[in-house]
């Protein structure tokens, strides 16, 4: 059963599992770029993913790939259009994955509840007055740097700590500007301006972020590091790693997951979490 959104802000409070399936409507992403440019395609697989037990369908149209160049809001729109309109009919939560003010306003005005901007709100000033005025959910996420430039070199004295503090100014930001702190979301921002080693830190370090008291988003799904440490350089085929990333997340107190492979994810969830009732039963 998909959650309201409701039950996805307060995940954290109650430990809920939360699956957020990506569609992505670009030529270029990294690891499905040019599979859901035909709207009829995005739909399909917007369906597939509720059906599989997706709580939000998070759809963009800007590859945020290391390298990246940005895609101008006009074009972001028109790669938009029909699809939003089409899974917006289903009822779906949809988040969209954007750092455009024009994008989001778009988006909101088609049927979409969250905001999910990785650049935590900076990259465009109107974005934060925007998700205030609309009283929209979002999601601020850690990135060191642009896409574009993010993976040269990126370095931190301590990566939890300054993620954390960066991920809370931010917090304070979104509220300062008239944004229930109710209905922020935060993400430290795997692969974002991140080493492997900063990666891990920050994947066994995210019991530090619970302090900010929101649910915390992770977005581990086929990326870099899993192929650094796996050897794996195929994107699909990164499943495993995904998983095994999850599970350690949420052992950790993230509670919503950005997948691909949104079935699998369902399944690996639903069986760590029984045992882990199990454990709390016998425990208690
Ligand atoms: N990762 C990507 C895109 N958006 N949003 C959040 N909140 N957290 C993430 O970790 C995150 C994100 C990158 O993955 P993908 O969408 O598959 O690739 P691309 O940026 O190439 O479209």
């Amino acid at each position: 059963m998909a959650r309201t959104l409701d039950e996805i802000l307060t995940s954290h409070r109650n430990r809920r599992a939360i699956v957020m399936g990506v569609l992505n409507v670009t030529p270029d992403s990294f690891s499905d770029g040019g599979d859901f440019l035909d709207a009829r395609d995005a739909v399909a697989c917007a369906e597939r993913m509720l059906s599989e037990g997706a709580d939000i369908i998070d759809i963009g149209a800007e590859s945020t790939r290391p390298g990246s160049e940005p895609v101008a809001p006009a074009e972001q729109i028109a790669r938009l259009r029909d699809v939003l309109e089409a899974i917006a009919k289903t009822g779906a939560i949809i988040s969209i994955d954007t750092n455009s003010a024009k994008v989001a306003n778009f988006a909101l005005d088609a049927g979409a509840a969250i905001v999910n901007d990785v650049s935590a709100c900076r990259h465009d000033a109107n974005m934060l007055p925007l998700v205030a005025e609309r009283g929209a959910a979002v999601v601020l996420m850690h990135m060191l740097g642009e896409p574009k430039t993010m993976q040269r070199l990126p370095a931190y004295d301590d990566v939890v700590t300054e993620v954390r503090d960066f991920l809370r100014e931010r917090l304070d930001a979104a509220v300062d500007a008239g944004v229930d702190r109710e209905r922020v979301i935060l993400d430290p921002g795997i692969g974002f301006g991140k080493l492997l080693e900063h990666n891990l830190q920050l994947l066994a370090g995210l019991g530090e972020l619970a302090g900010l008291d929101r649910p915390l988003l992770v977005g581990p799904s086929r990326k870099r590091f899993i192929g650094e440490l796996s050897g794996q350089d195929e994107p699909r085929l990164r499943l495993p790693g995904t998983l095994a990333a999850v599970l350690e997340a949420r052992r950790r107190g993230a509670t919503v997951f950005r997948v691909h492979d949104v079935a699998e994810t369902v399944q690996a969830l639903t069986i760590a979490d029984a045992i882990a009732a199990e454990a709390d039963n016998t425990d208690g």
